[in-house]
């Protein structure tokens, strides 16, 4: 037989109801990951919980992602997986709006999608409402609450009352959005604490830390920074350290690398959230598999956080939620 044909014969086999199966389908799931970013401890922990579920489960894992947090880098990439024809694709949005539309694409090609970390649209799927609402599911971190507990933790630090602001990445992300709709909500319940504007940095530390110095050049009386995430948090606290003002302007952070941790000790930083991005991979890879299966599962499931500040940086089990990088 001619190689062409044997190339054809094979195709014909895979052949279902008149569909081409991709070839994976009928061995292991294929479940792809699309992190925000993939240099970031974050999503480098996340790809460690994923593949941990695809090893147990017996699912194939593809972790593929862009440099940059920005939906001008993340579609292309969102589009060179779906070209692949995964089973399931689980995807961090980098914003809320811009990403509807390619994450459509996908599901109309037959591709099972879940949201892990972000959301789309208002991030509550299959309800019927919203262009958003066709993801099966989003697995993360409760992100007001943990604005709120930042909010709560800030305000101690500074006796509950000066000028604090964020320093947040950009609007229309979910969770960084929300983790300052929890922080203000928070800080609604001081009255002598005034919330100065959002300082927006692109995800970029270098940027957040000039940020600092420029806030603090208006306002010399300055108590506080929330880095709404790590490079935020980094940023906010180069800013500080270089003022010279470690323990006079105080940082509260989310998000939890080695180097946020080394400022927790040296004092730079008050308080740290730690999410749970392992579990965030772990239960999303387990989701997308159940999905596969035919199986319906949750349309929202919750990971925790470990708050990590002096009293408890040395705990083992504290020490364990630090991310990979
Ligand atoms: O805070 C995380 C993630 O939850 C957020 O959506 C984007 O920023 C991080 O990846 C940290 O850099």
């Amino acid at each position: 037989m001619h190689r062409g044909m044997i190339a054809l014969a094979g195709l014909a086999a895979l052949a279902v109801g008149g569909m081409a199966v991709p070839a994976q389908a009928q061995d292991k799931p294929v479940v792809a990951l699309i992190p925000g970013l993939t240099t970031d401890a974050f999503y480098i922990t996340m790809e460690k919980g994923a593949q941990a579920a695809a090893d147990e489960l017996g699912a194939e894992l593809i972790f593929q992602g862009g440099p940059e947090f920005n939906p001008t880098v993340q579609v292309p990439v969102l589009q060179a997986v779906t070209a692949r024809q995964p089973d399931a694709i689980l995807i961090a949005p980098t914003d809320k709006q811009q990403l509807i539309a390619p994450m459509k694409q996908a599901f109309d090609a037959g591709i099972r999608i879940i949201t892990v970390d972000t959301f789309i649209d208002d991030g509550v799927y299959q309800d019927g409402a919203g262009e958003g609402d066709f993801p099966l599911s989003y697995v993360a971190s409760d992100n007001v609450l943990g604005g709120e507990m930042a909010g709560d933790a800030l305000a101690k630090a500074i006796g509950e009352e000066g000028k604090v602001y964020v320093s947040n990445v950009k609007p229309g992300i979910s969770t960084t959005d929300q983790r300052e709709e929890g922080f203000k909500k928070a800080m609604a319940d001081y009255p002598n604490i005034e919330v100065l504007e959002t300082q927006f940095n692109d995800d970029d530390a270098n940027k957040a830390a000039a940020q600092v110095q420029a806030v603090f050049a208006r306002n010399p009386d300055l108590k506080g920074v929330f880095g709404a995430n790590l490079f935020s948090a980094i940023g906010a606290a180069d800013g500080v350290k270089a003022l010279g003002k470690t323990g006079e302007i105080r940082v509260v952070a989310f998000d939890t690398p080695t180097r946020i941790v080394d400022d927790i000790k040296s004092g730079l930083i008050d308080m740290a959230i730690a999410q749970h991005p392992y579990d965030i991979g772990y239960e999303g890879v387990k989701a997308a598999v159940a999905a596969i299966n035919g199986e319906t599962i949750e349309t929202s499931i919750g990971t925790g956080f470990t708050v990590m500040d002096a009293s408890n940086i040395d705990n083992p089990e504290v020490r364990e939620r630090i991310y990979s990088e």
